[in-house]
């Protein structure tokens, strides 16, 4: 017997899973998982808890659980070349948190992007940061080339002196200039923390860049946007000393989770062993289809962001749309069309619901299969929207062309159906 309510839900999730096969999903951290890590996710794993570290757990029953999570770190630690992995964040977010936890005490200065400059909601005050009850110092930023400004970032770290110098973007289009800053922070003292949430499946390529060879002390990350594994996160390191890698794996647990959705550390395990195979093709494909796209948008004058830079070093690309009618207009034209995106603050934006930009993503794209001559087509098609051609005429075109790229890629299962829903029951 099943009742109505649940198959309304179970209809509800159909149609999604129908709608986004039928889209052109371009939201810059979301992406597709293998149907084999897929398949972890409705395994018995879901259903237990384990609390602490492999070997040490304050449960019975984790004998698998234990087996599955020292060989995702170990595979981690192997494809990050590091030598520090820590897999029970249960979201980057949680991630971002641990670190605080673990490296800085309430009323200490960290120094970060700006919201508008692109960073993410976990560094603002009403985030993250103001749980910790941190103060965070902005970076000069360049807005022409949407990255810090060295010798001002160089004034503000040695006048402020922060405990801990956190990098990292929500619109991550420029790798941050860490090797023209390591002098300073080592002058300072000050730990240097990476949130490569957006670009993690890039870094696991060799593209962007390294920032634990780099110099970096530690890394957070969600690992489902570039990275394309299960809504999880993670914490790598490399140049930490041991007190500080007990500190991060205790503000993990019994910090800031509890058990640690085993069923997606399982999938996660199984995209680290995917990515070790397939990470350097794809992130390789997902750089060259960004710039792609950002070509063929600016040719048929569509304002991307740092033409003279070749628009982007990575999965993203940011456009400013305010002589469309604005990124709101346009993100809920495009949704109309089937081409899912969002709206973005750019530098001199003020307001976050009312922003000029769009972000622009293109990691899931590049998972089904799609190239840089569909880059055109996608930009043609955002561009008809753009100039007001009306979103139900488009979303027509962009079925048709979605209809060619349902298939995943890169992954293990390559050519499997991308958007299958499974029917248990
Ligand atoms: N809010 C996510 C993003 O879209 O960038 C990051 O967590």
């Amino acid at each position: 017997m099943i009742n109505e309510e649940a198959l309304w839900i179970r209809d509800k999730v159909r149609a999604h899973n129908k709608w986004f096969e039928e889209s052109i999903p371009m939201i810059a951290s979301e992406n597709l998982m293998s149907p084999l890590a897929k398949e972890m996710l409705i395994s018995d794993f879901a259903d237990r808890y384990a609390e602490g570290l492999p070997g040490k757990r304050y449960y019975q029953g984790n004998i698998y659980v234990d087996e599955v999570e020292l060989k995702a770190m170990e595979m981690a630690r192997e494809l990050f070349d590091c030598n520090f992995a820590d897999l029970r964040p249960i979201s980057g977010t949680v991630a971002n948190m641990a670190v605080l936890f673990a490296f800085a005490e309430p009323g200490d200065i960290i120094t970060t992007c700006a919201l508008a400059q692109g960073a993410h909601i976990s560094t603002a005050k009403f985030g993250a940061f103001g749980l910790r009850s941190v103060e965070s110092v902005n970076y000069p930023f360049n807005e022409s080339d949407m990255n810090l400004d060295v010798d001002e970032t160089i004034k503000v770290l040695k006048d402020v002196r922060p405990k801990v110098a956190q990098f990292g973007l929500s619109v991550f289009l420029f790798p941050p200039p860490l090797k023209d800053l390591m002098d300073t922070f080592d002058e300072i003292g000050c730990t240097v923390w990476y949130d490569a949430a957006h670009v993690l499946g890039l870094i696991a390529g060799g593209q962007f860049q390294d920032p634990l060879r780099e110099g970096v002390h530690i890394l957070s990350s969600s690992t489902h946007k570039t990275f394309p594994g299960p809504n999880h996160g993670m914490l790598l390191g490399d140049n930490l000393d041991e007190e500080q890698e007990k500190a991060l794996h205790r503000a993990v647990f019994p910090g800031v989770t509890s058990s640690h959705h085993l069923h997606a550390m399982a999938a996660l395990a199984v995209t680290l062993a995917e990515m070790k195979v397939y990470a350097k093709d794809y992130a390789a494909q997902t750089v060259k289809n960004s710039r792609a796209l950002g070509e063929a948008l600016y040719e048929r004058g569509i304002e991307v962001l740092c033409p003279d830079l070749g628009f982007t070093r990575s999965h993203a690309i940011a456009v400013d749309v305010s002589a469309h009618g604005g990124g709101k207009t346009v993100a809920q034209d495009l949704e109309d069309a089937n081409i899912i995106c969002n709206k973005n603050m750019l530098p001199s934006d003020t307001s976050a619901v009312k922003p000029s930009g769009i972000r622009l993503g293109v990691q899931e794209l590049t998972r089904v299969g799609m190239r840089e001559s569909e880059m055109t087509q996608v930009a043609e098609l955002i561009a008809r929207i753009c100039n007001k051609d009306p979103p139900a005429k488009v979303k027509e075109d962009v079925k048709e062309l979605k209809r060619g790229f349902t298939k995943i890629r890169y992954c293990f299962n390559e050519g499997e159906e991308a958007y299958r829903f499974h029917e248990l029951v």
